[in-house]
This record gives C-alpha cells, sequence and structure tokens, in this order.
C-alpha cells in the first residue's frame, strides 16, 4: 500500500512539473502552446483510428474555449492497471508518457510530437472531461487543476474515479478540456490553423475522416481522402503542368518501419518533397528523406539501363539530377523516433536511411516490374538527363562569366551593343534577328537605356534543332551571358540586368522559329524571366500604308483597311517582308520607341505553346510540324496576345 501512494505522488508531481515548466513540454504559452495541447489528445485519437480501429474524429472549438475531441476507435481500457491499480483512462491522463506511445503493443506504430501525451493537456487545463464507450456501457471521469488550501498549485487531479454510466451503444473516445488561462492566457485557438492541420492528416492517414466544427464562428469543414499520399500531391500540383497524369504510389513494410510515397514530376526545376514521421511534419528532413533520394536515385539508374533509356556510354544520373521538377510526399511510421534540428523538426535515428532507401527500391520495382508504367519511367529518366544536361550549360556558362577577363567572354559579349542605364527597371535588351537589323537597331535605338544584341539567325534556324544543341550555340550564350541571372536551378533574379527582354524578329516563318526557339529556351531555363514578366515580343510593321505625307504603320491584317480607309483616295502600301529593310529611323519611329511601339508580354501559356511547336519541330510528324509553323507565322494576328503599348 505504501508502496502504491509513493508511486502516486511521483505521478503527481510530474503533473505539478508541466505547470512549472510548460515551455519544456509545449515550447510555447502562447497560441502555439495552446494548440499544441490539443494535437496531444488529437494525436492519440489518430493512433487510435489510423490502426484500424473506427474512421472518424470530431473536433469541436466551444464558445467557453474549451475543446472537445472525439473518436470512435475501441474507447480507452477501463479495467484496472494491474500493477499500477490505475484505470486505464486515469493512466492515460495522469502519467507523463503514458497513452501507448512507446513500443506498445496496442499499435503499431503511433505518433505524438514528443511523446508527451495527454497527460500534458490535462495539466494545463482548468478541467478535462473523459467520455468511453466500450463494451456496450458507458464511462466517465473529470479532472480539474486548483490551487489548494496552502496555495500550492494541483493539476490534472481526478475529481472522481471513473464512473459507469450506464448502457451505450458503440465504441470510443471524447475527451473535452479547457485550457487553463492562468497558464495561456488570452491565447485562443484558431480554426484556419485546425484546419490546415487536419487536412494534412487526412491526406496523411487516407480514408480517415476529420471534422471540424467551430461554435464561436458556426463554422464546420470536414476532411478525407481516399487517395491518401496520391491525393496530397495531385492536390499540391492541380495547378502545375505535371509530366504524367496521377502521382505513383509506393508502400513497402519492413525492420518495423511502414513507407508510403507518393510522387510526380512537374514542369519545373525546383525540388518539393515533404516529409512525415509518424504523421509530423520533419521540414528538415533527415534520415528517411536521405534513404528516399538514395534509394530512387540507385533504382532509376538500374531501370534507365534496363530499358536502355539509359546507353551504356553515359555516365549515371546523380541525386541531383532527379530533384529537379519531382513533387513527393513521404511519410513513415515507426517507433522510437528521435527529432533533432533547430526546430525539432529533423529525424535522427541513422538506421532509418538504409530502411527507407530498401523499402523504397522494393516499392519502385512493384510499381515498375514487368513493363508497368515504362512510359512514366521513360518520362522521368528524360527529364533528369535533361537537368543533367542543363546544369552543365549552367556550370559552363558561370565559368564564362566568371572570367570576366577572357577571350571568350570577350567574344561572346562583344557582338553585345550595351546601354548605359545599369539599372534593369530602366534597362531594355533587343534580341534582333540578322545582322543587318541588328545595325539598323544599333543605330536608331536610344543608347541611354536600350542594348541590342544581333541574333545571326542561322545556326538557329535549323529544323530539327533540339533544345541542348540550342544550348551550346554560342548566340544563346550570348543572351545567357547578357541577362546575367545564370539559368536552371542557378538562375537569381536579383542580377537581372534587363528588366525588358524582347524579342524583334521577322513576320515570317523564319521569324517565327526563331521566336519560338527562343521563347522555349526561356520558357525551360530562365523561366523566372517570363513569370515576372520581363520577356516581351516587339512588334514590326507589317505595311506602311501612305500618300505624300500622311503615313500610317499597320501591324496587322485586320488593322489594313481601316489604315487605307483613312489615308484615303490614291494611297500606296510598302509591305516590308523583314526588318531589315527599314532603316534605323524607321525601326527607332515603328518598334523601338516607347511612346509608339506595340509589345507583347509574353505570358506561360505562350511559352508552353512555342515548346508544343519545338517539340511537334523536332518530332516525325510532317503535317502536324507544317500546320504548326504556318499557325506559329501568323502570331501578330492573334489578338488573344495581350497587347502592350509602351
Ligand atoms: C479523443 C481522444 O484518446 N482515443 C484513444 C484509445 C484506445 C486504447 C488506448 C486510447 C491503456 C493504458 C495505454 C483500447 N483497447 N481519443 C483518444 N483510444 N488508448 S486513446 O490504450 C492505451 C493504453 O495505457 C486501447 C485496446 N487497446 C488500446
Amino acid at each position: 500500500m505504501s508502496n502504491y501512494e509513493s508511486k502516486d505522488i511521483l505521478v503527481l508531481e510530474g503533473l505539478e512539473a508541466v505547470r512549472l515548466r510548460p515551455g519544456m513540454y509545449i515550447g510555447t504559452t502562447g497560441v502555439k502552446g495552446l494548440h499544441h495541447i490539443l494535437w496531444e489528445i488529437v494525436d492519440n485519437a489518430i493512433d487510435e483510428v489510423s490502426n484500424g480501429f473506427g474512421n472518424k474524429i470530431i473536433i469541436t472549438l466551444e464558445k467557453d474555449g474549451s475543446a472537445i475531441v472525439e473518436d470512435n476507435g475501441r474507447g480507452i481500457p477501463v479495467d484496472m492497471h494491474p500493477t499500477q491499480k490505475k484505470s486505464g483512462v486515469e493512466i492515460v491522463f495522469t502519467r507523463l508518457h503514458a497513452g501507448g506511445k512507446f513500443n506498445n503493443k496496442n499499435y503499431g506504430y503511433s505518433g505524438g510530437l514528443h511523446g508527451v501525451g495527454a497527460s500534458v493537456t490535462n495539466a494545463l487545463s482548468e478541467w478535462l472531461k473523459v467520455t468511453v464507450n466500450r463494451g456496450g456501457k458507458k464511462y466517465f471521469m473529470e479532472f480539474s487543476s486548483f490551487e489548494d488550501k496552502k496555495g500550492k498549485i494541483k493539476c490534472g487531479i481526478p475529481v472522481t474515479p471513473l464512473k459507469e454510466m450506464g448502457n451505450s451503444k458503440g465504441s470510443g473516445t471524447t475527451v473535452q478540456f479547457k485550457p487553463d488561462r492562468k497558464v495561456f492566457g488570452d491565447a485562443q485557438f484558431e480554426s484556419k490553423l485546425i484546419a490546415e492541420r487536419l487536412r494534412e492528416l487526412a491526406f496523411l492517414n487516407k480514408g480517415i475522416i476529420l471534422k471540424l466544427e467551430d461554435k464561436i464562428y458556426n463554422s464546420s469543414e470536414e476532411f478525407c481522402f481516399n487517395g491518401g499520399l496520391k491525393d496530397f500531391v495531385y492536390h499540391l500540383n492541380k495547378d502545375i503542368t505535371r509530366l504524367f497524369e496521377s502521382p505513383l504510389e509506393l508502400e513497402a513494410e519492413g525492420d518495423n518501419l511502414l513507407l508510403n510515397v507518393a510522387f510526380l514530376y512537374v514542369n519545373n526545376y525546383t525540388e518539393n518533397i515533404l516529409t512525415f514521421a509518424n504523421n509530423i511534419p520533419t521540414s528538415e528532413g533527415g534520415s528517411h528523406y536521405i534513404g528516399f533520394k538514395t534509394g530512387f536515385t540507385k533504382f532509376m539508374n538500374e531501370f534507365a539501363r534496363k530499358h536502355n533509356f539509359l546507353k551504356e556510354k553515359e555516365v549515371n544520373l546523380t541525386g541531383d539530377d532527379f530533384k529537379e521538377g519531382i513533387s513527393a510526399v513521404l511519410s513513415i511510421k515507426a517507433n522510437n523516433l528521435q527529432f533533432e534540428g533547430q526546430t525539432k523538426t529533423k529525424l535522427g535515428n541513422p538506421e532509418i536511411k538504409g530502411i527507407v532507401e530498401k523499402l523504397v527500391i522494393t516499392g519502385l520495382n512493384k510499381i515498375f516490374s514487368g513493363n508497368r508504367n515504362l512510359k512514366i519511367g521513360e518520362i522521368i529518366i528524360g527529364k533528369a538527363k535533361n537537368a543533367a544536361k542543363v546544369r552543365e550549360a549552367a556550370k559552363k556558362v558561370k565559368e564564362i562569366t566568371r572570367a570576366k577577363s577572357s577571350i571568350d567572354n570577350y567574344n561572346l559579349v562583344g557582338k553585345l551593343a550595351s546601354c548605359t542605364n545599369r539599372k534593369a527597371e530602366n534597362a531594355e535588351l533587343f534580341i534582333v534577328e540578322g545582322d543587318s537589323a541588328g545595325g539598323s537597331a544599333k543605330q536608331g535605338r536610344d543608347r541611354k537605356f536600350q542594348a541590342i544584341l544581333p541574333l545571326k539567325g542561322k545556326p538557329l534556324n535549323a529544323e530539327k534543332k533540339k533544345i541542348d544543341q540550342v544550348l551550346a550555340n554560342d548566340e544563346i550564350k550570348t543572351i545567357i551571358s547578357a541577362i546575367e541571372t545564370g539559368i536552371g536551378s542557378d538562375l537569381n533574379i536579383k542580377n537581372l540586368r534587363y528588366g525588358k527582354v524582347i524579342i524583334l524578329s521577322d513576320a515570317d516563318q523564319d521569324g517565327a522559329h526563331i521566336r519560338a526557339i527562343l521563347l522555349t529556351f526561356f520558357y525551360r531555363y530562365m523561366r523566372e524571366l517570363i513569370q515576372n514578366g520581363h520577356i516581351f515580343i516587339g512588334l514590326p510593321p507589317l505595311y506602311k500604308v501612305y500618300k505624300q505625307k500622311k503615313e500610317l504603320y499597320v501591324y496587322s491584317d485586320n488593322e489594313l483597311p481601316e489604315a487605307i480607309k483613312k489615308i484615303g483616295q490614291g494611297y500606296q502600301i510598302q509591305r516590308y517582308k523583314g526588318l531589315g529593310e527599314m532603316n534605323p529611323e524607321q525601326l527607332w519611329e515603328t518598334t523601338m520607341n516607347p511612346e509608339k511601339r506595340s509589345l507583347i508580354r509574353v505570358t506561360i501559356q505562350d511559352a508552353e505553346e512555342s515548346e508544343k511547336m519545338i517539340t511537334t519541330l523536332m518530332g516525325d510528324d510532317i503535317t502536324a510540324r507544317k500546320e504548326y509553323i504556318a499557325r506559329f507565322a501568323n502570331f501578330n494576328k492573334e489578338d488573344k496576345f495581350l497587347k502592350e503599348i509602351g
């Protein structure tokens, strides 16, 4: 008996320790800490439900500042613990670390942020009420915190032992608690914050229904995703161009670890991998993340060799090659996890790297077994190979621009007629098709803010030119070094030299082709320039309609009849076949003078179309190719493009 009492005292002291140093257990006593004690309860409910007991959790935010969490699991055990001589309910809410968090036989794997458990919530609440439905009966128990006669803080004290309250149907646990104002002050639950985390938990635990009811603002939200991580990845990328339609998903279990991954490739060069360990976001990554990348890279290289997507003479692809454009969610469940790092969001356990690596390979083997998902595999390898090439090219560009005085660099930027203004917002770069037009532009420009880069056109003009050949091209290298941002994942928009980069090409098929190649290049390797609205298409006039001193420049076929009407009887028409036909004054007047010119700001959609065109040009479908060229040759007529004057 005395032994039991001493243990009991130890328990009470445990909870008082939480009161004395709440920060040690929940980080802060502000809004974050307040939510922390809610998550402790929700975590227990998730543990129960995600292990297959029940399927629904409801969270209610009450007007009095209390919160209710309800699950339809088995209900916390109500019988007396053989050695502790307490009901399971009392143990869960009064013992620090109790609640099946550590190597408990009740659960395969269980979460909980630092495993401090529901007792911390109890310790920091004014009161806490538990209702359990189990074995056809309803049970109730209440805890409260108060100052005793000597002014000493008592917390999480059972008001009554667990009471049987009669019969009930179904099973589950309901916990209501009122966070103590003495601890949290005026901090309040924020349903937006809670909803966000519930959505995440719903993605991470497929099929579970998570409902939030806010009685203060009378709102209600419900989350349930039967696709789990697959839905998560889809949700993250719904507005981004995907390289294949739906995410691939793998699940593998071994060495007391459960691994779930869903991944997709999208059309950009960033890596977007969200990782979780026992439902906890690990934004600093850690051993599971490393294991995934290693396993993924190893498998994909073997896969590429097996299907000859990677030829014998080609070197292996690296982890960096596979990271561009990947969007993935990785979730592991395991016991005894160690969280490290500044914000405790990095998974420490070193043994997990190898386990995850092995499981990833097992899972990918299943996904790509036989000839399954072969096409998708080829797309991934293609994307990685391209990333390798771009990185190689970016490296070269860097080397060249770094060696400012080198002959190489001198030759590259030699053709560029720079402008005097160094501020990007006041500087324009005209990329002009052809040396003769380039010459006119150099003479006609305002050298204070307009730079000219003539393109010889010829090397770019070859049909069937692959984009990586384009990258090796001298003209392109010159563009890259002139713009000064770098390319691919190296791109730094802060280094932008010219706020407007204006493509100026002839209004014919060659011009359209050059423009499409340049847009495709910008789209693939300097996309931020398009996204931030820095890329423009200059519109040279198609005609001049004139009579004596009267003249009008016409920029599209649609405008021609109107211009003729305006000039009237006896009009003459000059048709410009190319920029080169205009003298410097005319070029300034019609195409370069900000007061008079027309520019089209290129959108991502425009660039995507160009990319499609280039792809078609490289393909074998000759009819499609011709159709495409014809369409793009009419670029100027399309009025869907935003026409920007000035
Ligand atoms: C609203 C919050 O906390 N749900 C929970 C269970 C179920 C079991 C359990 C929890 C008992 C003594 C560890 C039931 N049947 N929702 C919740 N549901 N805890 S918490 O057991 C915990 C053990 O210490 C449960 C059989 N095994 C476990």
